[in-house]
């Protein structure tokens, strides 16, 4: 075709539709994408631009939890998917890579494309292949991308899912913080915790049972290191998708309050002041809320179970100065009889406490004692200890060490002098430790409202239960330990 003719074909409207030249006129920028918890930076251009994506989709091996392994489907090679970051009316043109050494095809299905499949269509993309197609974002939002290759189920729970946020041309007020959190399930051959590289379970995955509901791809990802941080007095906006396969996310954050929610990603603050929003599967939302304390924030779904045993637990880490009249800590810790008690269970109590001052007293009644102890000690557990270390000593890998048959424990617990130990309850412990050859950074609070007889007996109970043994501990022991580690405490950081 000659010159002439390529023009009159253009003016005839024949392949106008594959010049695009008002594309062309666009300044032309590749976008920056970032790993959970990241976000690309703000926009800051106010007219539309060409932004060239280039994602490339990996299958790989990586850790699910401690010690399990798992082979994910990425884009971009970590689970959730990189995030992407463009403007409403923006033209994306998108590339998508399917690594060599990769085994399936794939293809990427964008809830902010308007056009079939969301891009799905025009992206089916052989190992060793890549495809290329081009959408205009017509709609702000935050929305979220999955492949969409048959069989599409296990294709979204092998991990490939992803955000992709459309700003709107009024961008949201800026924030001191941006961070991206992405819920999912995994549908593991084992249950949760089985170590090992866990093969898919179809049959779980169609029965909606998953063994892990995690927070970007694992059960570490958001904790310890991996934790995501604020100052007192900052603002934090978090862009929280739902890549499900199944379920609905109940997300909420332990000890603070959403200020702001765009409830399902959308572009308007719809609601203010809200405890926990739900998150579709194939969904998200933006929360915003301002940090006034310091401590740890922890993010959960909180359909709880899935936090405490399935995994759906990270960490805000807030640093920076308290305020005591925003949050005192505990004030008053006093005995509470109730008005229901009568008078008979009075008297069983008083007679309880004669007995066990009898029992103490008497060294023909020592061996009673650590019964006693033990006793006593199971009840402090249960109240104090077991929300993390676990009903029977187990912890929670890679967030909470274990006390059943932990090396860290019982090697104190046999020594000499076991102030050490008597000094966890007594004044928590932060920081490096190692327990059973696994390493641990992370922050136990001061249970600072135990009394010398209850950090005696928890102890006693801890380090002679669940297949540990040791020597009781006394209150004589305790109180000793608590005078010698007094002066040293002066010195050591406040948690
Ligand atoms: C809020 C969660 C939490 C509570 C409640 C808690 N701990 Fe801990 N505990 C931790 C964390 C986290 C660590 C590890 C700290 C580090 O990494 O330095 C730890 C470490 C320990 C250790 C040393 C490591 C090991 O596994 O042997 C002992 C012993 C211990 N805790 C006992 C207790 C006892 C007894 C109670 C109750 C009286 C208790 N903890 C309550 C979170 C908690
Ligand atoms: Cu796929």
């Amino acid at each position: 075709m000659g010159m002439k003719a390529i023009w009159g074909a253009i003016a005839a409207g024949v392949i106008s539709s594959l010049a695009p030249v008002a594309w062309a006129e666009l300044p032309v920028e590749k976008a920056v994408l970032t790993d959970a918890p990241l976000v690309p930076p703000p926009i800051t251009r106010t007219s539309p631009a060409k932004v060239i994506v280039e994602l490339e989709v990996v299958e790989q091996q990586g850790e699910l939890a401690d010690g399990v392994q798992y082979t994910f489907w990425t884009f971009g090679g970590k689970v959730p998917g990189k995030f992407i970051r463009v403007r409403t009316g923006d033209t994306v043109e998108f590339h998508l890579m399917n690594h060599p050494d990769n085994k399936l095809p794939h293809n990427i299905d964008l809830h902010a494309v308007t056009g079939p499949g969301g891009g799905a269509a025009s992206t089916f993309t052989a190992p060793g292949h890549r495809s290329q197609f081009t959408f205009k974002a017509l709609n702000p939002g935050l929305y979220v991308y999955h492949c969409a290759t048959a069989p599409v189920g296990m294709h979204i729970a092998n991990g490939m899912y992803g955000l992709i946020y459309v700003e709107p041309e009024t961008p949201l007020p800026a924030v001191d913080r941006e961070y991206y959190v992405m819920q999912s399930e995994f549908y593991t051959a084992g249950s949760y915790g089985e170590k090992g590289l866990q093969p898919f379970s179809m049959m779980k995955a169609i029965d909606e049972r998953p063994s892990y509901v995690v927070f970007n791809g694992s059960t570490t990802s958001l904790n310890n290191e991996g934790a995501i941080t604020a100052k007192v007095g900052e603002t934090v906006r978090l862009f929280v998708g739902n890549g499900g396969p199944n379920l609905i996310s109940s997300f909420h954050v332990i000890g603070d309050i959403f200020d702001n929610v765009y409830t399902e990603g959308g572009t308007l603050a719809n609601q203010h002041n809200v405890q926990s929003t739900l998150v579709p599967a194939g969904g998200s939302a933006i929360v915003e809320f301002k940090v006034d304390v310091p401590g740890t924030l922890v993010l959960v779904d909180h359909s709880i179970f899935r936090a405490f045993n399935k995994g759906a637990l990270g960490m805000l880490k807030v640093s920076g100065d308290e305020d005591k009249s925003i949050y005192s800590g505990k004030e008053v810790d006093a005995v509470y009889l109730g008005s229901v008690l009568d008078q008979s269970e009075l008297e069983a109590r008083r007679l309880r406490k004669e007995f066990e001052k009898t029992v103490r007293e008497d060294p023909k009644l020592q061996k009673l004692s650590k019964a006693i102890l033990m006793a006593d000690g199971q009840n402090v557990y249960s109240n104090n200890c077991f929300m993390c270390h676990g009903q029977s000593g187990e912890g929670v890998p890679g967030v909470f060490p274990p006390l059943a048959k932990a090396d860290y424990l019982t090697k104190r617990a046999a020594a000499k002098n076991r102030d050490e130990l008597i000094a966890i309850p007594l004044f928590g412990i932060s920081g490096k430790i190692t327990v059973n050859g696994k390493e641990y950074d992370s922050v136990m609070p001061a249970l600072s409202t135990l009394n010398e007889r209850e950090v005696a007996a928890v102890l006693t109970y801890i380090t002679n239960s669940w297949g540990n043994s040791a020597k009781e501990f006394s209150v004589e022991e305790v109180r000793a330990a608590k005078a010698a580690l007094k002066d040293q405490q002066v010195a050591r950081p406040q948690h």
